[in-house]
């Protein structure tokens, strides 16, 4: 079965101030749907219709670049408009919080070593935070890949992400992409972030959540 856009569980415009509505739709309608149909074609006759995105992600060293770069833009955006709501901003609690502390120090400290992934990713790509089998840790790719690639300098589940290609930002905030970075965290839904980090307790990488 071909991979759908999903739609977004909240308005276009929800997001805002923080995030422009113009945005969130040309993102989402345009973006979104360009990678998710792209992925569809060059999946076609490959022999990997009817694997989840995961597993085709976890191979992806070995497959075409059409592959890797659209169905890396069809999972990230995915996991890009979950993470994010109208009920964002905060802290996380729980076990994420726990767990945050830990491996960052605070989660002050966790949100500067994430902005600074963000914001010294050269070009286009992501932010991460990410679930690996030596505890959390906050990273960037480039283009479309993910840290759940082979290939990615650091491997795992990734919990949260952000994108910092400048079509995710340039209309609102032109070239500051640290002012963009600055309002993320009043978008991120912590509830949401939480849950995934708690479905992966005790399991292998690569679940799909
Ligand atoms: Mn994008």
């Amino acid at each position: 079965m071909a991979f759908e856009l999903p739609k977004l569980d909240y308005a276009y415009d929800a997001l805002e101030p923080y995030i422009d509505a113009r945005t969130m739709e040309i993102h989402h309608t345009k973006h979104h749907a360009a990678y998710t149909a792209n992925l569809n074609n060059a999946l076609t006759g490959s022999g990997l219709e009817g694997k989840s995105i995961e597993e085709i992600l976890s191979g992806v060293s070995k497959l075409s670049p059409a592959v890797r770069n659209n169905g890396g833009g069809f999972y990230n955006h995915n996991l890009f408009w979950k993470i994010m709501g109208p009920k964002g901003g905060g802290h996380p609690g729980g076990q994420l919080a726990a767990a945050i502390d830990k491996d960052f120090g605070s989660f002050e400290k966790f949100r500067t070593e994430f902005s600074a992934a963000a914001a010294t990713r050269f070009g286009s790509g992501w932010a991460w935070l990410v679930k690996t089998p030596g505890g959390l840790k906050a990273t960037s790719t480039p283009n479309q890949d993910n840290p759940l690639m082979a290939l990615a300098e650091v491997k795992g589940t990734p919990i949260l992400g952000i994108d910092v290609w400048e079509h995710a930002y340039y209309h609102k905030y032109q070239n500051r992409r640290e002012d963009y970075l600055a309002s993320y965290w009043s978008v991120v839904d912590w509830d949401v972030v939480s849950k995934r980090f708690e479905r992966l307790k005790d399991k292998p990488n690569l679940l799909h959540i």
